[in-house]
């Protein structure tokens, strides 16, 4: 590569990006085998790696080895953007579409093999605990065991089987994660069977607008089954600009009072507060795969400068042009650390 293809690392800030995906080559070869045994039925799952498992199209073919990637390759493309540090996460779905055992077993593995790579490169890398919601009570144990490993938060690629953590029987999660001070970063995944067919049929179920219709409904559901009430300590994360819902403030909020005022639903309650103050005061947004300076600015304005961080979405997005991008954005080098940097630290404790 020529030099002039490398971003300088700044010495204004460090860049953390904090939505970088990893998976072991085991697991995707069980991704691999679970598409092909024809026996899980889940739409959402045969299209993402269905396509990624196997295809040998650059896109995909180049993702599964960045993925399975700790080492070389990883460090030389964070060089080659500028990336001072990331923190990785199991790549959607994780764990998340296995039997209850088997999800436990990988997830407990993986984080083990996340910590071998974390201790190789102390410098450059952090990790999210992966968990298996299939088992909350057993989820609750794993992140103790994370954070005593120096895992800095948890990653949960959205539905499980079609189920939502708005559901309380997961709910042995939130208390753990809230014990424990470990934010819950709420990544994507594919929507479940009974949402992804109009989206699926136009190929409109992926990264490109399903994952983030699905993942925005769930952050919803958390908020208004009242979550943060009963967890008023409890910390989240959602990528790709907050999933659209800053965008949807003023209208999530009056039609919430609405709703509720009229009694219309008995599922949705009275929360303590408006729901874009749970979104202000619980939820930290990334520009993971949103690389977009309007986009950006509304959250900061919104959200608050402290709520709003640097992500790249490696592998799915890697372009380094990205980063050149964010370091001319029309903003203060304060506000910039702050993005790219300080809530960061802080959100993650680095
Ligand atoms: C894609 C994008 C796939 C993201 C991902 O995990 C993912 C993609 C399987 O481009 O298909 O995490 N993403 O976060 O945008
Ligand atoms: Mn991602």
């Amino acid at each position: 590569m020529a030099d002039q293809d490398l971003i300088p690392f700044s010495d204004k800030y460090k860049r953390i990006a904090t939505e970088e995906a990893w998976a072991p080559e085991e697991l995707l070869k069980m991704y691999a085998d679970l598409y092909n045994s024809k026996t899980y039925d889940d739409p959402g799952f045969d299209s993402l790696w269905g396509f990624y498992g196997s295809s040998m199209e650059p896109r995909p073919a180049t993702v599964r080895r960045k993925l399975a990637d700790l080492d070389d390759e990883r460090i030389a493309d964070m060089d080659a953007a500028g990336i001072d540090f990331a923190i990785l996460s199991l790549t959607s779905p994780g764990v998340q579409v296995f039997d209850r055992d088997t999800a436990v077993t990988l997830a407990r593995d993986s984080n083990d093999m996340l910590k071998e790579a974390i201790d190789r490169h102390p410098d450059r890398y952090a990790g999210l605990c992966a968990i298996a919601p299939q088992a909350p009570e057993l989820a609750a144990l794993e992140l103790e065991r994370c954070k005593n490993l120096g895992f800095r938060g948890i990653i949960n690629n959205s539905h499980t089987f079609g189920e939502y953590l708005s559901d309380p029987k997961f709910w042995p999660i939130f208390e753990a994660a809230e014990a424990m001070d470990m934010p819950i970063y709420l990544h994507p995944t594919t929507p479940p069977k009974n949402m992804i067919e109009p989206m699926l049929e136009v190929g409109l179920d992926g990264a490109i607008f399903g994952f983030g219709a699905e993942t925005g409904m769930h952050m919803l559901r958390i908020i208004t089954a009242g979550v943060f009430d009963r967890f008023p300590k409890l910390q989240m994360i959602i990528g790709h600009m907050g999933e659209a819902l800053p965008y949807w403030m003023y209208r999530l909020d009056f039609m919430h009072n609405a709703q509720v005022s009229s009694h219309r639903y008995e599922t949705l309650k009275p929360l303590q507060k408006k729901v874009s103050d749970y979104l202000k005061e619980h939820v930290t947004i990334t520009s993971s795969g949103m690389a977009w300076e309007p986009a950006i600015k509304f959250a900061q304005q919104q959200i608050g400068l402290d709520r709003v961080m640097y992500a790249m979405d490696y592998p799915y997005q890697y372009v380094k042009q990205e980063v050149t991008d964010m370091d001319n954005m029309d903003m203060s080098d304060e506000h910039k650390k702050m993005f790219y940097q300080d809530v960061a630290t802080k959100v993650f404790k680095l």
